[in-house]
C-alpha cells in the first residue's frame, strides 16, 4: 500500500488551518495539523478530523437526486439539469425573474468555486429576491464599514499578535475559532496578549470558556451592547481623552459623534445593560490609556435589534482612541488576491436601499434582502411573489428565524433546486438536489478569509482526488446558463471565462494594475489551467504582491503558491489609510447620516423595560451550524441541545437539571432538557442553533439519533435590525415552564 502526504487548508471555519492528510489507495488514512503551515503552525481543532468522515459519509450524495410522486431517485447530471432548466424556465416565463429567489448559505464562502462563480450567477438570475446567510450573521458589519470606509468589505480586524488590550463583545473564539478575524489558534494568540502583560476583557451574557480565561468578564443584558459602547465613548469624550492621533486629518464627523454619545452616560444606560457604571467608566479609561487596543465585536453583537449601531460604535471607539489602522489596533488586511490600493483615497461611497422588498419594504443591502422576510415573499399573493427557490450551501429551515414558518412556505413553492451534499431539513423539501464533489476533490483558496486575516498570508490547495462528478463551479455555471435561458447543457466554462474577461478588462484600463497591457495577451498567459484556477492566478498576479505578468519579476502567482504547499507569509498587517478609503469624501465618515438617524431609535429604547427572560444562542466546539451532526465524533459530550439557565431562574420556575422544559416565544414552542449552571447571567437562557434533525425526509442517519430541537423555531422573523436587515437571534423574549413528567 503506497501512502501519499498532502497539505491542505481546512475549509470548515474561518481559521484556515493547514492540514496534513495522508492517503493510501484513494482513502484518507490520517488527518493532522501541518506544523510547517506558515500561519497555523500545526494548530487544528477537533473539527479537522471530520474532513475524513465527511468524505466517507454514506449519507453524502454522490449523484443528483430528483423527487417525484414516488419519492427520491438518483438521476444523471443531464437529466437533473434538464428538469431544472424546464421548471425554472417555466416559472420565469409565467411570473418573471423576481419570482425566482436564491438563498446562499455559509459554506459557499469557504468554496473557491462558489466565490468565483456566484457573482456571475446572480447577474444571470437578475432577481430582486437574493438572500444569504449574511443577514443572520455579519450584515451589520458590512453596513457600518460601508458607511464609514466606503466599501462593505473594508472591514478592520483586531491586530491580535501586537495588541496590548483586547475588548471582546459577542464572540467566543474558544469555541468558534474566531470570525471576521481569521487567526488559526485564536485562543493561543489571545493567551499571548496576557503573557506579554496586556489585558483581555470579555463582555457576554454567559461566562463562556473565552470569558473564563480573560482578565475580566462583564455580564451584559443581551441586545444592549450598543448602549454599553456608547457609554464607553461618552466617558472618553467626557474625560477629554479623545485622541485620534495621526489619522485625525482623514476623519470627518468627530464633533457629531461627541454630540451623539452625550445622552448615553454610564449611569443612563446601566438599567438597560445591567453593567455597573463604575465598571463602564473604568473600562473606558483603560481603553483610552492602553498603548494599543482593539474593540472586537462579533456575532452575538450583530444578531441584535441594534446590530449595526453596535458594529459602528465598536469601530468608532477604535478611531477615537487612536487605534484604527495602526499596529496593535484594528487594521485592514491586504490580501494577495485583492486590488492594489490607488495613490489617492476616495470613491463613489456606498449606500443601501437601491430597491425595497415587496411585502415589508425593507431596503436592499449589499444587493440582498433580509432572509427574515423570505417567507413573507413566498406566502403573500400578488405581482412579484416568489414561486421558485434556489438554495446553495444553506439550510435556512434550521438557520433562519421562524424556520418552521419558512419550512411550510417552501413546501408551497412550484420548484426548489438545491446545490448541497445532503438531504437535510431544507433540501429534503427541494425537487432536485445537485451535490458538489467531496472537499478533497476541490481547489481551495480562501478568497473571503484572507481579506479578514490578522496576518497577510496566501495558501492554495489543489484537488487531491479526481472529481466524483462535476466540480462545484461547473454546477453553478450550468445553473447560470439555465437562468439565462441558454440551456443548462451548454459549456459551463463560458461563465468563468466571462468573469475572467471582465476582470482582465478592468485591470488593463487606465488606473488598473496592468494599465496599458493587452487583455488578449494576459488571457493567453493564463491558458492551460482549469477555468477557476485561471481566475485565481489572474487575481494573484495582478494583486498587491503579484508578478504583474512580468512587470514585477519574483512576484506572486499561482505557480508560486503551488511551489509553497505550506503557504506564503506576506507579513504582519500594515497601515492602509487613507489610500484604501472609498468614501466620497476620501475620509473616514465617523458619523454617517443613517447612523445618526438610528441613534434616535436607540435613545428611545433607553426607556424600554427589560424583558423578564430572554434567550441567546450558543455555538458548540464539535459542531458547525446545522450541518456536521452527521459526523459521529461530533455528537455527545458537551455538544447537546440543552437550555442553559441560571440556578435562581431554574428555582423560581421549578425547573430541574436534566428534566425537559417547554420554551415559548411569539414564534413557537420547543421542548428541550434544562442544564442548570451559574455560567448564565440571571434572566438569560441559552439554546444552541442548528439542531432539529428528526423531520421526515431528512437523510442524516447519525444526526437523527440525537436530533435535538431547532432554536430558530423560537426566534422571531418579524423583527430585524432596520439598517442591515439582519435577523435578531439574541435577546428573544421567552417564557419557560417545566414539562410535567408523564404519569
Ligand atoms: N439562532 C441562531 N441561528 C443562527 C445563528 C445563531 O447564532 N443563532 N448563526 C447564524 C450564522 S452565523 C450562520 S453563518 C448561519 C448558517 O446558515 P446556513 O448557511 O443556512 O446553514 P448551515 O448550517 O451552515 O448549512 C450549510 C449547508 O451547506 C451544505 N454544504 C456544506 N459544504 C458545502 C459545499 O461545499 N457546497 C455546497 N453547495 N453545500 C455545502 C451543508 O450540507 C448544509 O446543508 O446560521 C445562522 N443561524
Ligand atoms: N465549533 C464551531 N465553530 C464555528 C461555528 C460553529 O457552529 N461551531 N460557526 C461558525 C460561524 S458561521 C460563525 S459566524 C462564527 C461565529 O463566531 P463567534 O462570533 O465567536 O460566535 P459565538 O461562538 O456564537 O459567540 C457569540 C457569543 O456572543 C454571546 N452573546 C449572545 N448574545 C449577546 C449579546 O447580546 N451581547 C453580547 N455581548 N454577547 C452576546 C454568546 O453568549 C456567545 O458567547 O463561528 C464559526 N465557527
Ligand atoms: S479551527 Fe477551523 S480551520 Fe482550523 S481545523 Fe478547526 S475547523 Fe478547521
Ligand atoms: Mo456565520
Amino acid at each position: 500500500m503506497s501512502s501519499t502526504t498532502h497539505y491542505r487548508t481546512c475549509p470548515l471555519c474561518e481559521a484556515t488551518c493547514g492540514l496534513t492528510i495522508t492517503m493510501a489507495d484513494g482513502s484518507i488514512t490520517n488527518v493532522r495539523g501541518d506544523p510547517d503551515d506558515v500561519f497555523s503552525k500545526g494548530f487544528i481543532c477537533p473539527k479537522a478530523t471530520a474532513v475524513k468522515h465527511l468524505h466517507n459519509d454514506p449519507d453524502r450524495l454522490r449523484s443528483p437526486v430528483l423527487r417525484d410522486r414516488s419519492g427520491w431517485r438518483e438521476v444523471g447530471w443531464d437529466e437533473a439539469f434538464a428538469e431544472v432548466d424546464a421548471r425554472l424556465g417555466s416559472v420565469i416565463e409565467s411570473h418573471g425573474r423576481d419570482a425566482v429567489a436564491i438563498y446562499i448559505g455559509n459554506p459557499s464562502v469557504h468554496s473557491l468555486s462558489a466565490t468565483v462563480v456566484i457573482p456571475a450567477l446572480l447577474r444571470a438570475l437578475d432577481s430582486k429576491n437574493v438572500y444569504t446567510a449574511a443577514t443572520v450573521d455579519q450584515m451589520p458589519k458590512h453596513v457600518s464599514c460601508g458607511l464609514m470606509f466606503g466599501a462593505p468589505t473594508l472591514i478592520p480586524v483586531p491586530d491580535l499578535d501586537r495588541t496590548d488590550y483586547l475588548l471582546m463583545l459577542g464572540a467566543n473564539p474558544w469555541v468558534s475559532n474566531g470570525s471576521l478575524a481569521t487567526a488559526p489558534d485564536f485562543r493561543g494568540r489571545v493567551e499571548a496578549i496576557r503573557r506579554r502583560g496586556g489585558k483581555v476583557v470579555v463582555v457576554d451574557p454567559r461566562r463562556t470558556g473565552t470569558a473564563a480565561a480573560a482578565d475580566e468578564h462583564i455580564f451584559i443584558r443581551p441586545g444592549t451592547d450598543a448602549f454599553f459602547l456608547m457609554a464607553l465613548a461618552h466617558t472618553i469624550f467626557d474625560d477629554g481623552d479623545m485622541a485620534v492621533g495621526d489619522l485625525e486629518p482623514h476623519v470627518d464627523g468627530l464633533a457629531d459623534v461627541a454630540a451623539l454619545v452625550e445622552p448615553f452616560s454610564p449611569e443612563a444606560v446601566s438599567v438597560r445593560t445591567g453593567v455597573n457604571p463604575g465598571v463602564t467608566r473604568r473600562i473606558a479609561r483603560e481603553l483610552a490609556a492602553a498603548t494599543s487596543a482593539c474593540v472586537y465585536d462579533r456575532v452575538g453583537v450583530h444578531q441584535q435589534e441594534f446590530g449595526t449601531l453596535a458594529s459602528w460604535a465598536s469601530d468608532m471607539l477604535t478611531v477615537v482612541t487612536g487605534n484604527l489602522d495602526r499596529p496593535g489596533g484594528k487594521m485592514f488586511p491586504y490580501p494577495a488576491h485583492g486590488r492594489r490600493d490607488p495613490e489617492e483615497p476616495g470613491g463613489r461611497g456606498w449606500r443601501t436601499g437601491r430597491f425595497r422588498s415587496r411585502v415589508k419594504g425593507y431596503p436592499e443591502v449589499f444587493g440582498q434582502l433580509p432572509v427574515a422576510t423570505l417567507a413573507d415573499e413566498i406566502e403573500t399573493p400578488g405581482d412579484g411573489r416568489v414561486r421558485a427557490l434556489v438554495t446553495i450551501a444553506g439550510n435556512p429551515v434550521l438557520s433562519t428565524p421562524n424556520g418552521r414558518r419558512l419550512a411550510r412556505a417552501l413546501s408551497s413553492l412550484d420548484f426548489v433546486v438545491s446545490v448541497d451534499p445532503y438531504l437535510n431539513e431544507t433540501t429534503s423539501r427541494a425537487h432536485v438536489v445537485l451535490p458538489p464533489p467531496s472537499i478533497l476533490a476541490r481547489h481551495h483558496y480562501d478568497f473571503a478569509f484572507y481579506g479578514l486575516s490578522v496576518r497577510n498570508v496566501a495558501n492554495y490547495s489543489p484537488p487531491l482526488l479526481d472529481g466524483e462528478g462535476p466540480d462545484e463551479w461547473e454546477i453553478l455555471s450550468r445553473l447560470a446558463l439555465a437562468f439565462l435561458g441558454q440551456g443548462a447543457s451548454g459549456d459551463p466554462s463560458v461563465v468563468p471565462q466571462m468573469a475572467l474577461a471582465y476582470l482582465v478588462q478592468q485591470a488593463t484600463e487606465p488606473g488598473g494594475s496592468l494599465a496599458g497591457g493587452d487583455a488578449a495577451d494576459v488571457i493567453g498567459e493564463l491558458q492551460g489551467r482549469a477555468p477557476i484556477e485561471q481566475i485565481l492566478d489572474f487575481r494573484l498576479r495582478s494583486g498587491p504582491y503579484g508578478d504583474l505578468f512580468g512587470r514585477r519579476p519574483g512576484g506572486l502567482s499561482l505557480a508560486v503558491l503551488e511551489a509553497h504547499p505550506h503557504g506564503v507569509d506576506l507579513g504582519p498587517l500594515r497601515p492602509r489609510l487613507p489610500q484604501a478609503l472609498r468614501t466620497a469624501s476620501g475620509k473616514v465618515e465617523l458619523a454617517p447620516q443613517q447612523i445618526v438617524a438610528d441613534v434616535t431609535r436607540l435613545h428611545r429604547d433607553l426607556r424600554r423595560s427589560n424583558d423578564a427572560l430572554v434567550m441567546i444562542g450558543r455555538r458548540q466546539l464539535r459542531s458547525n451550524n446545522s450541518w456536521m451532526h452527521n459526523v459521529p465524533e461530533m455528537l455527545g459530550g458537551t455538544n447537546r441541545c440543552t437550555l442553559l439557565i441560571h440556578p435562581d431562574d431554574a428555582h423560581r420556575l421549578g425547573l430541574v437539571d436534566g428534566a425537559p422544559a417547554r420554551i415559548r416565544s411569539r414564534a413557537g414552542i420547543v421542548e428541550v432538557p434544562v442544564a442548570v449552571t451559574n455560567e448564565m447571567m440571571p434572566g438569560v437562557v441559552s439554546l444552541p442553533h442548528g439542531w432539529g434533525h428528526d423531520e421526515p425526509g431528512v437523510r442524516l442517519s447519525i444526526a437523527r439519533s440525537q436530533a435535538g430541537k431547532s432554536s430558530n423555531d423560537l426566534t422571531d422573523e418579524q423583527v430585524v435590525d432596520p439598517l442591515s436587515g439582519n435577523a435578531v437571534l439574541n435577546a428573544i423574549p421567552v417564557t419557560i415552564e417545566a414539562v410535567a413528567p408523564p404519569p
